[in-house]
């Protein structure tokens, strides 16, 4: 009994460490950016960087516009005039993307204007490696049933993860049954 203990909290902490090593090893992703138009004539932060898909959000804390310099290309956008409110535009093309405030500056100027870069998309991340873990000497495991670890996608192993971090649970919950 106490062996079998022993054994179930062992592989219960092997498995928490390698959910979290799956997890950790997850490519990070970045996140919809705001920039907070005003107070007075300045876009904070000035430049902001998304990847494909994600989104710019323009907080109006005065009167504004928030008006890409190109009229024409895969990024176009224009807030129009707001004095509160926001304004999203979602960016999907890798770039570097200026714009300005159309009440307070021009394209190309400097009075109050600001920069997206939509940096990323279809490139695959270089992978972390993971350093070798120890595989467990005891064979009675009814939570894994050895199966192998396979080579998996981001989401694959993002799933495989939470398989492990559940399995790990269940083996806590089991040997602090007996
Ligand atoms: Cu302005």
């Amino acid at each position: 009994m106490l062996v079998k203990r022993a054994i179930g909290s062992g592989l219960c902490g092997l498995l928490v460490t390698c959910a979290l090593a799956a997890l950790l090893d997850a490519p990070r992703l970045r996140a919809d950016q705001t920039v907070q138009v005003g107070p007075g004539t300045v876009f904070s932060p000035a430049t902001v960087t998304v990847s494909p898909g994600e989104a710019v959000v323009w907080n109006f804390n005065e009167f504004h516009t928030s008006t890409s310099d190109t009229a024409s290309g895969p990024e176009v956008w224009d807030s129009g005039f707001l004095l509160s409110g926001t304004f999203s535009h979602t960016f999907t093309t890798p770039g570097t993307y200026p714009y300005y405030c159309a009440v307070h500056s021009f394209p190309g100027g400097t009075a109050m204007n600001g920069v997206v870069q939509v940096v990323g998309g279809g490139v695959t991340p270089t992978p972390t490696p993971i350093p070798p873990t120890t595989t467990p000497q005891e064979t009675a495991t009814p939570v894994s049933s050895g199966t192998p670890i396979p080579a998996l996608g981001s989401s694959g192993r993002m799933l495989f993860a939470l398989a492990l971090a559940a399995a790990g649970l269940a083996a806590l919950f089991l040997s602090g049954r007996r």
